[in-house]
């Protein structure tokens, strides 16, 4: 029929065969050829069931994700699966690894579903920022009713086929040959007498419930989890329109939603966050061909809340770990540490006692460097002091076998100088992971001068194989992340000079979309690491970089945050729920009258401009200095570490769609009224003058 869509016959059964590496997407070509495929074996009289399967690792997983925003070509794919399921014999879908978005519409347009026990099925559309909107949110109410809908296209996370199975969308699980398998069950079929069974005229999971109030739930409590989010809104509309409205115009109501989703900013941001995270593992001048090391065991220096953290994700993914600590008493604290890591969850119910045994086995406490002579892979989590990492990676180089991997966790040193510390710079790399390890998706992968290559290929590699999202960094204070980070927190204090409160700076950036306010974040990671950040700060800054001393008011008045049970904000024993410090107002208006400022009301917008714009100043001196490759990795570093909402695209791609000459004049104005620290990056400016965009470049 096509390149991507082949047509064959099997005694009675017509074969559709998708082949579109990688993983199947809808393209014009994928969705012609389903059409004509399933055409002319409507029109063969020699065909009396269709099967429908895919090539490589993965059935149909969406739409082609590229082609949103272009120009729409026909046939559009509701019109393809109206086809498929209007087809008087009965089709069968194939599914094998994940049957996603318009993947799993066209399979629950064909009559009957079949997947390997392996495989996944869901409607991921909200996760970029749209809805099923090939007749996903009018078929699925259909298969398994209003609620279990709604859960899966609002969340957007897949089911399991054993769970598909239960609720009906998957007719059988089957293992072997998938073509033979979809052939089998298509002649039972065949035997059985069975003909076309379309989803779209079933009304039985609908009848009799009150779906009207499931959705008046669901919208409360998207309301109240996601209230910015523009998408999850219209996912509950169109599904209302399942029960409330015949098929058709079930399916037109549909159409329109999706329509406003795909104009909306909000997707094309989370777009750019789909294939960005993607984009940020290829690194430009590294070979394609460049070799890997095999990485079959680890090992971690320091046992302390970050070390566990980063050895549980080796564990996490059956990686044995060893865990070096100076002492027999601290490896058992370590080890102790681990085990009520895992328990947390254990209770919380996302790991069972079982997994959480199998896992404590390929974690080994140890207290000697001689124990890591064979591993291949060291990562250094210990106090953030040279002279501390100066002794670790001189015994490292002693006792390592050659070729082993040398990595620091270190988030704001000189790798290079620590590479230093070896014979082996080449095989030293940064590996920065963020608190908690186990938990956070972003690591740093930290590309000294002299790292070599196939380390650098290998760290990417094993951030995958942890489940990270691997960005590459060059080496400076603070990398990326932190050393943007800085920025904002100093802009964020210096408002509170200004005349804001905590809530009303955190609350404006949740608003945005925040996972967290600054000062809720500052509460809870502690003041002290910002306070000595100052301290070494003030003693090596020039003096026109004035800096906020809110922190050291703070501390002298013993407020270090939700371990002291008081920093920004209060907190009750046991509990991490913000509360008015009552004693802050007293320390703002004290430092705002030693700067000579007078207090003053600030708009949420403005509190958005000086925390926001610092970052993206910050971001572009960091492109500029190639410290980061491209623009979307800050971008990825920022959605995945530090809570920046996906549906803003990052900060630079923020930055983007609110137009750089507005970012730079903005810039200008505060570089006039607040000094040194605005000092417009450069290429900002070069970009902006040019009425170019980060992305351009
Ligand atoms: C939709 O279906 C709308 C419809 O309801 C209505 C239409 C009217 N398109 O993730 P990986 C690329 S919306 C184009 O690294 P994995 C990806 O960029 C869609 N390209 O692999 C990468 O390219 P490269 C709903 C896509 O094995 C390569 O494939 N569907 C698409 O870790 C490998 O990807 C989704 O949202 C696509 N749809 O994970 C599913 N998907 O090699 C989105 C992937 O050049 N996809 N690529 O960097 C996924 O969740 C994962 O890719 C998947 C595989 C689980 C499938």
């Amino acid at each position: 029929m096509s390149d991507v869509v082949t047509l064959e016959r099997q005694g009675a059964i017509a074969v559709v065969r998708v082949n579109n590496p990688p993983v199947n997407a809808l393209g014009i070509a994928v969705r012609e050829g389903l059409q004509d495929s399933f055409k002319a074996a409507e029109a063969d009289p020699q065909v009396k069931a269709i099967v429908l399967v895919c090539e490589g690792s993965t059935f149909i997983a969406g739409a082609d994700i590229k082609e949103f925003g272009k120009p729409p070509k026909s046939p559009g794919l509701p019109e393809v699966v109206s086809g498929i399921e209007a087809g008087s014999k009965p089709s069968v879908a194939v599914i094998h690894g994940t049957a996603l978005g318009g993947g799993l519409e066209v399979a629950v347009s064909c009559h009957y579903r079949i997947a390997l026990k392996s495989a996944k099925v869901g409607l991921p559309e909200v996760k970029l920022g749209l809805l099923p909107g090939a007749g996903g949110t009018q078929r699925l109410p259909r298969l398994v009713g209003v609620e279990k809908a709604l859960d899966m296209i609002v969340s957007g996370n897949p089911i399991s086929a054993s769970e598909a199975l239960e609720l009906g969308v998957i007719d059988e699980l089957v293992d072997g040959d998938l073509t033979a398998a979809g052939i089998a069950f298509a002649e039972k079929l065949i035997a059985d007498g069975k003909g076309a069974r379309r989803t779209g005229e079933r009304t039985d999971k609908l009848d009799g419930i009150d779906n009207a109030a499931l959705v008046a739930a669901k919208r409360a409590e998207v309301e109240k989890k996601t209230p910015g989010l523009f998408s999850p809104q219209r996912c509950i509309s169109a599904v209302e329109a399942s029960f409330t409205l015949p098929l058709e115009e079930g399916l037109k109501r549909e159409r329109e939603l999706f329509g406003e989703c795909l104009v909306s900013p909000q997707r094309s941001a989370l777009v750019h966050a789909f294939f960005t995270e993607r984009l940020a593992s290829k690194i430009d001048d590294l070979p394609k061909d460049t070799p890997v090391r095999e990485i079959n065991s680890a090992a971690v220096i320091g046992g302390g809340t970050m070390g566990v953290g980063i050895a549980l994700c080796f564990a996490n993914v059956g990686i044995p770990v060893k865990i070096l600590e100076v002492s027999d008493e601290a490896m058992d604290k370590a080890m102790e540490r681990c085990r009520d890591t895992y328990m947390m969850s254990v209770k919380r119910g996302s790991l069972t006692e079982d997994a959480m045994n199998k896992r404590l086995t390929l974690v080994e406490g140890v207290t000697d460097y001689a124990d890591l002579s064979g591993v291949d892979l060291v990562v250094e989590a210990v106090f953030e002091e040279m002279g501390v990492k100066q002794k670790v990676f001189e015994a490292l180089d002693t006792h390592c076998k050659p070729g082993a991997i040398l990595a620091s966790n270190t988030s704001s040193l000189d790798l290079n100088q620590i590479a230093e510390f070896t014979k082996r710079p080449q095989d030293v790399v940064g590996l920065h992971f963020f608190s908690p390890a186990n938990v956070m998706r972003l690591l740093e992968v930290v590309r000294g001068e002299k790292t070599a290559n196939d380390v650098l290929a290998t760290a990417m590699a094993i951030g995958k194989k942890l489940k990270k999202v691997a960005v590459p960094v060059g080496v400076c204070d603070g990398f990326v992340g932190n050393r943007m980070v800085f920025q904002y927190g100093r802009e964020s204090e210096f408002l509170l000079e200004e005349g804001a409160t905590p809530a009303q700076v955190d609350g404006a950036l949740r608003k945005f979309g925040m996972a967290m306010g600054p000062f809720a974040m500052r509460d809870l990671s502690g003041l002290d690491i910002g306070l000595s950040i100052r301290t070494r700060q003030r003693q090596t800054l020039p003096a026109e970089f004035k800096l906020p001393t809110i922190l050291d008011k703070m501390a002298a008045a013993g407020m270090l945050g939700q371990k002291t049970g008081k920093g920004f904000y209060v907190y009750e024993k046991g509990s991490r729920t913000p509360l008015n410090n009552p004693e802050l107002p007293a320390i703002l208006e004290a430092a705002s009258k030693e700067q000579g400022i007078e207090r003053r009301e600030l708009t949420d917008e403005y509190i958005l401009e000086r925390t926001l714009f610092a970052l993206i100043n910050e971001g572009a001196k960091i492109l500029e200095e190639g410290i980061a490759q491209r623009s979307s990795d800050i971008d990825v570093i920022y959605i995945n570490g530090y809570g920046f909402p996906a549906h803003q695209g990052g900060p630079m791609f923020y930055a983007d769609s609110l137009g750089l000459d507005h970012v730079y004049n903005r810039i200008c104005e505060f570089h006039k009224q607040h000094g040194a620290w605005w000092k417009p990056a450069p290429l900002l400016e070069k970009l902006a003058k040019e009425g170019r965009k980060f992305a351009d470049l």
